[in-house]
């Protein structure tokens, strides 16, 4: 079993940060000083940061290495069956810090480069933020990839590396604009080049039957697949997984008659065909970017993963029937669904099993999780597309459909059911359904929150679920503590470990032992103490990126996440031009001061979202400009979020802004970052919200708005927005102001149509939810007015949230999905 992966290294002792030995200081420095020299090829005197990062990482991932290699050679040695999670994204963000912070570290390194005059957090600062994801889905993926490494889960995590991760986001004028990222362009110190480990990916070409009626494929074009691994370090250093990342490569990268005739250019054409696979991320959030690109980048990716993981289990167990019972493959959104038809493929055509042994090592090999309901967001592909790009997996998926039908016949379905479960969509011009071959190549299929967990069984999966039953199951989703509270907020855990002990660090569950001290008058000061300093802390960060000064004092109020519609950031930029009307009829009330910021970015060619952004940043202008509100309300944009942002904004936010539109948030995980850093919740009963209400409860939380089951069919059938705003002055007021330009006045028409549009077709419930949100923001302003409350629930949000942590998620799927023994 697992009981002794988790046993203490005897070969390296892991320091707590608190005592810090002198000797390994000195030979830290002295590790980073040859780093420098012999790696990085520098001199102390003249390094940059930028070389003080390099030598300094390079440092820390040598202590990381020969934990790696212990805990890759213990998993084979043992015997231990392995989880492969294979994902289009891991939005990993910085490292170093975190690295350092798993391996007890921290002040040790402090220390070894404060005698060299260079200082910790200016050196985490070089880090690029790796934002190889748009947003919750990869972020997910980094923090299961930190827990399972954390609880000593043997896994590896599957990917592309991505030559630029999303855009960079600059508002120019108050509008997105998007410019390349470059995270590689100086080098990554985390990542190991593995020339060594690669496969030809094949796409196109035909496909034949051999003597035996065995199918032989002729790709048209293949492309070489190249290994980057780059170590993941759990708590305590005891355990090391391994990210490895595919890069396309030619296979056949100069045509040298063309060169040498003197086509420099066309010479070269194949390479930058075969290495666009690799170069950009998608940043189409939520809808299927159909493009064949996008294609041949999940194919690359998962194709490349199946081969990979077939290959080590022969080395290690030599017998591929054996495949499910030591390998697990989670497919993280129907992205890599495709390794359905493909792992097939390769059981079948290239290893030689028969059709039902290969389906169910298969089935027992998958499990699917699965992200959203909304029906431009579930994936599908063109017929067409896949006969030609991948003409022998086509072939499979029909193998697959034709009896997966066949077996629904038999009992008893009827055509309407059929075709709800046929792996094709013949409504839309015939496109392969990916959710339907994920579920169907899956022996368990999860969503991510209770709530969405059973909107899957009544909605989009109904009838599979019909067919193929006790496959669905609910694994909420969670958050690495370690980032998201020791890292990103280290002052309120020195608070936390200060009163309840230092055993919290191990054993979240532990949190639990701050209740008790929610009404303590000295806890909340400090509580509210260590809030006041990252919300300077923010305000700097504020001041240096968009030159607004922000009032520690106030209330912060935050929304960052992905701009979307379903999202709703409309709706709070509503209550804020509201509360700006309000505050002007009556400036000498006794108003509570307020900041509202927002961040996110929205994907380029979504058009609503980009007006969001732009109004957010046009009535940020006007509101910071109005001398009658100085003081009283701010409205602050950041630009470019990214996890590094969130990790300076999330430890200084008063009010958690998570008011989608309910049914709609599959289940959200920022709500669950500020949660835990105290913040109090402002939101709807969507995604995971309804879990955080359920466990801080319901006196620690404001829950407004319309339920699931009221505003599905509210969407479906359509509402009258006009009679709504009629029977809500202030709504009516704020809605003209926005409409005649107001907070356009260069342009008065600017809003006009998104707000004539709300009017005629309001998708998302903003006019309906308009009354309860603002009745809402009222009661967290009540609260606010009495410390004492305010702060008793915020230390209650934070003791009762425990259960979050990514680790409690792994452990569920370890348990429920993987067949896998943990602890
Ligand atoms: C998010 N999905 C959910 N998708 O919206 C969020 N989509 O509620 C949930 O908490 C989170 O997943 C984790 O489960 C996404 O982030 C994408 O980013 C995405 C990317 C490409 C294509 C489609």
């Amino acid at each position: 079993g697992h009981g002794d992966v988790r046993r203490p290294w005897g070969f390296q002792r892991v320091t707590d940060d608190s005592v810090t030995v002198e000797a390994e200081v000195v030979a830290l420095r002295q590790a980073v000083l040859n780093k420098l020299m012999y790696e990085v090829g520098g001199r102390d005197e003249r390094a940059s940061p930028r070389d003080w990062f390099l030598a300094a990482t390079l440092a820390v991932r040598d202590r990381i290495v020969d934990r790696w290699r212990a805990s890759n050679d213990e998993a084979a040695a043992q015997g231990h069956k392995q989880v492969c999670y294979l994902s289009m994204e891991f939005l990993i963000g910085r490292l170093l810090s975190d690295a350092l912070g798993n391996l007890g570290l921290t002040d040790t390194m402090r220390q070894a480069l404060d005698g060299l005059g260079v200082e910790l957090e200016e050196t985490f600062a070089q880090e690029p933020d790796a934002a190889l994801g748009n947003g919750g889905l990869g972020r997910l993926a980094a923090c299961f990839m930190e827990s399972m490494a954390s609880i000593g889960v043997p896994a590896i995590g599957y990917g592309i590396r991505y030559e630029h991760g999303l855009f960079r986001q600059l508002i120019q004028d108050g509008r997105q604009r998007e410019v390349p990222e470059d995270w590689l362009s100086l080098g990554n110190p985390w990542e190991f080049e593995r020339a060594g480990i690669g496969y030809d990916i094949g796409f196109g070409g035909y496909v034949t039957a051999d003597g035996d009626a065995r199918m032989v494929w002729h790709p048209g074009e293949t492309v070489r697949a190249i290994a980057y691994d780059t170590p993941v370090v759990g708590w305590r250093g005891q355990w090391v997984n391994t990210l490895r990342l595919w890069s396309a490569r030619a296979t056949d990268p100069l045509h040298l008659d063309a060169f040498n005739s003197g086509d420099h250019v066309g010479a070269q054409a194949n390479r930058v065909r075969a290495e666009a696979i690799s170069r950009v991320l998608y940043p189409g959030d939520e809808s299927a970017a159909g493009q064949e690109l996008r294609l041949r980048q999940e194919y690359f990716f998962a194709s490349a993963s199946l081969h990979d993981l077939i290959r080590r289990h022969l080395r290690l167990h030599g017998d591929i029937l054996t495949l499910a019972e030591k390998t697990s493959v989670q497919l993280n959104d129907t992205h890599p669904a495709i390794g359905v038809a493909e792992l097939m493929r390769l059981l079948v055509d290239v290893h030689g099993l028969d059709w039902e042994q290969a389906w169910e090592i298969s089935r027992a090999t998958f499990s699917y999780t699965n992200h959203t309901l909304m029906p431009e967001a579930l994936e599908s592909w063109p017929v067409p597309l896949m006969e030609r790009l991948l003409p022998r997996n086509m072939q499979i998926i029909y193998l697959i459909n034709a009896r997966h039908l066949e077996a629904a016949r038999a009992h008893g379905a009827t055509d309407t059911q059929l075709s709800a479960i046929s792996l094709i969509d013949e409504q839309h011009g015939r496109r392969v359904r990916m959710g339907h071959l994920a579920f169907a190549g899956s022996h368990k299929i999860n969503g991510v929150s209770a709530l969405h967990t059973g909107l899957m069984k009544t909605t989009v999966f109904a009838e599979l679920d019909r067919a193929l039953p006790g496959r669905i199951c609910n694994k909420t989703n969670g958050i690495t503590f370690r980032r998201w509270l020791m890292r990103a907020n280290p002052a309120l855990t020195r608070l936390i470990v200060d009163t309840i002990g230092p055993r919290v660090l191990d054993d979240a569950e532990r949190l639990a032992d701050l209740a008790p001290h929610a009404r303590d008058a000295a806890f909340q000061q400090a509580f509210a103490r260590q809030r006041r300093t990252a919300k300077e802390h923010l305000a700097k960060v504020v001041r240096e990126r968009i030159g607004v000064t922000l009032n520690p004092d106030a209330l912060f109020d935050v929304q960052i996440k992905r701009i979307h519609e379903y999202k709703r950031q409309l709706l709070n930029i509503l209550h804020t031009v509201a509360l700006y009307n309000a505050m002007r009829a009556r400036p000498m009330a006794p108003w509570a001061p307020q900041v509202k910021i927002f961040a996110g970015k929205a994907a380029p060619s979504y058009h609503q979202a980009k007006l969001i952004i732009r109004l957010a940043n046009d009535v940020s202008r006007v509101i910071n400009s109005d001398p009658t509100v100085r003081g009283l309300l701010q409205v602050a944009f950041l630009p470019n979020y990214n996890v590094t942002l969130a990790e300076s904004i999330i430890p200084a936010a008063d009010l958690s802004e998570q008011i989608s539109t309910a049914g709609l948030e599959a289940s959200g995980t920022g709500n669950m970052k500020f949660a835990l850093n105290g913040a109090i919740t402002i939101g709807t009963l969507d995604g995971a919200n309804v879990e955080i209400s359920e466990r801080v409860g319901l006196e620690n939380i404001f829950i407004f708005g319309l339920k699931a089951h009221q505003a599905g069919p509210m969407r479906r059938d359509g509402f009258d927005a006009r009679a709504v705003v009629e029977a809500s002055p202030d709504l009516g007021a704020v809605l003209d102001a926005i409409s005649n330009g107001v907070f356009s006045p260069e342009e008065p028409d600017r809003y006009r149509g998104l707000v004539e549009g709300l009017l005629a077709h309001d998708h998302f419930l903003v006019t309906a939810d308009f009354d309860s949100y603002v009745a809402a923001q009222r009661q967290v302003m009540g609260r606010w007015a009495r410390p004492v409350e305010w702060w008793r629930s915020a230390v209650l949000n934070t003791a009762n949230v425990a259960w979050f942590s990514s680790d409690r998620t792994i452990r569920e799927y370890a348990d429920e999905v993987w067949d896998l023994p943990v602890r």
